[in-house]
């Protein structure tokens, strides 16, 4: 039996297609933003959305929190303050689907980004033989590996040698520091098709979720080492937002493969371990983040409340289950080994729809 997957599509070798200057978070989506491989982005794109972070970690900070000074670390406190709640959980996924949605609107409305939203092909990379070879990794993109013998190895070319961060954990007062990196090419391994394979054959997103919050989400953390296996302020490191970038295509991909039933399907406790919680040094959330969760019980349902402090309003899981829709607005594009039988055109683009057997 054949299924259609209406959705999954692939960039042709065209790089001329235009994409849409705004899209307005709650406006009707028309025009989706594309989000592809960093390799599928011209040198121009790269360029630009490298200059669009700077712009980020320049532009001043519109948040009334003690110690941010930029946008960048406005962003920042976001995942900083509900570190306890949104790791280990069912909302792992869509809140992080809304957190790299939010940096991807800071860049267009904010810093005036027009490209396509860059995610890290992972599966192509974890065969590299060295991270120090990847793409990502090098003085034109993100820079490379951290230097030096101390307990944190500050990254020393790329555009963002000297970028300073000014939040830490809650409760450490804020203090200006570098991005800090320990490349890995092993750790990589959770983004390997083998790896990525075994999520896919799971049908639950109770049972989903877990298996991409496992090695396919640790491994790009660890295997970027320094700053992003810090639970807490791995989004510090613009990179992060290109694993969760993938992550989330993985997500979609996935939810693509029966969308019927996977863009309703949610789950999956709404508290964390408190083993989880505990080994990476932070209490269980409290009253603040329960008491106005939006579930009734303990699992993680639709209605789960996604907060960003005030920079966007609160929406719900429900809001962000498909990519399409107005709070995301996006469309992947992959680099795999689809098969692709039949194309049409949407908004400018030819879309490849993809048969699986
Ligand atoms: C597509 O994936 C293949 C195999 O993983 C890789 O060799 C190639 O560089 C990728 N192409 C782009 C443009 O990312
Ligand atoms: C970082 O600062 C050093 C020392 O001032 C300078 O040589 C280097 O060009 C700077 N790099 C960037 C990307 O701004
Ligand atoms: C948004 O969510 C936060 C955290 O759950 C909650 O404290 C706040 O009251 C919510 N705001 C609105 C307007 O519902
Ligand atoms: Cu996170």
């Amino acid at each position: 039996m054949f299924q259609s997957l209406q959705y999954a599509s692939v960039f042709l070798a065209f790089s001329s297609f235009a994409v849409a200057a705004e899209t307005g978070r709650r406006a009707k989506c028309t025009v989706k933003v594309v989000r592809k491989p960093w390799d599928m982005l011209t040198s121009k794109e790269r360029s630009a959305y490298i200059d669009a972070e700077l712009c980020l970690m320049a532009a001043p900070s519109q948040l009334n929190i003690p110690g941010t000074e930029t946008r960048w670390d406005d962003l920042h406190w976001n995942h900083i303050v509900q570190a306890n709640f949104i790791h280990d959980v069912g909302q792992f996924l869509p809140w992080h689907r809304y957190y790299i949605a939010i940096h991807g609107d800071l860049l267009r409305n904010e810093c005036g980004y027009t490209g396509p939203l860059p995610y890290w092909d992972e599966t192509a990379d974890s065969a590299l033989p060295s991270l120090e070879s990847a793409s990502i990794f090098q003085p034109d993109a993100f820079g490379g590996n951290g230097v030096g013998s101390g307990p944190q190895k500050y990254i020393a070319d790329g555009p963002f040698a000297n970028s300073t961060l000014h939040l830490k954990r809650l409760g450490v007062a804020p203090a200006d520091y570098k991005i800090y990196r320990d490349l890995n090419a092993r750790t990589l391994i959770g983004g390997a098709q083998a790896t990525i394979d075994a999520c896919f054959q799971i049908s639950t997103y109770t049972a989903a979720w877990e298996c991409w919050a496992g090695l396919p989400h640790s491994s790009g953390h660890g295997a970027t080492g320094g700053l992003m296996v810090d639970v807490v302020l791995s989004p510090g490191d613009p990179v992060f937002y290109l694993h969760h970038g993938w992550l989330d295509a993985m997500w979609w991909k996935w939810q693509s493969l029966d969308l019927p039933n996977r863009l309703k399907d949610m789950g999956g406790r709404n508290i964390p371990r408190e083993s989880y919680v505990g080994n990476i040094g932070l209490p269980l959330p409290g009253p603040e983040w329960t008491n106005h969760d939006g579930d009734d019980g303990s699992v993680t349902t639709l209605n789960h409340v996604l907060y960003m402090s005030d920079m966007y309003p609160n929406v719900t899981v429900a809001d962000v289950m498909d990519v399409r829709g107005d709070v995301v607005c996006a469309e992947y594009f992959y680099n795999d080994s689809f098969t692709f039988t039949m194309s049409r055109i949407v908004d400018g683009i030819i879309v490849f729809d993809t048969i699986i057997s």
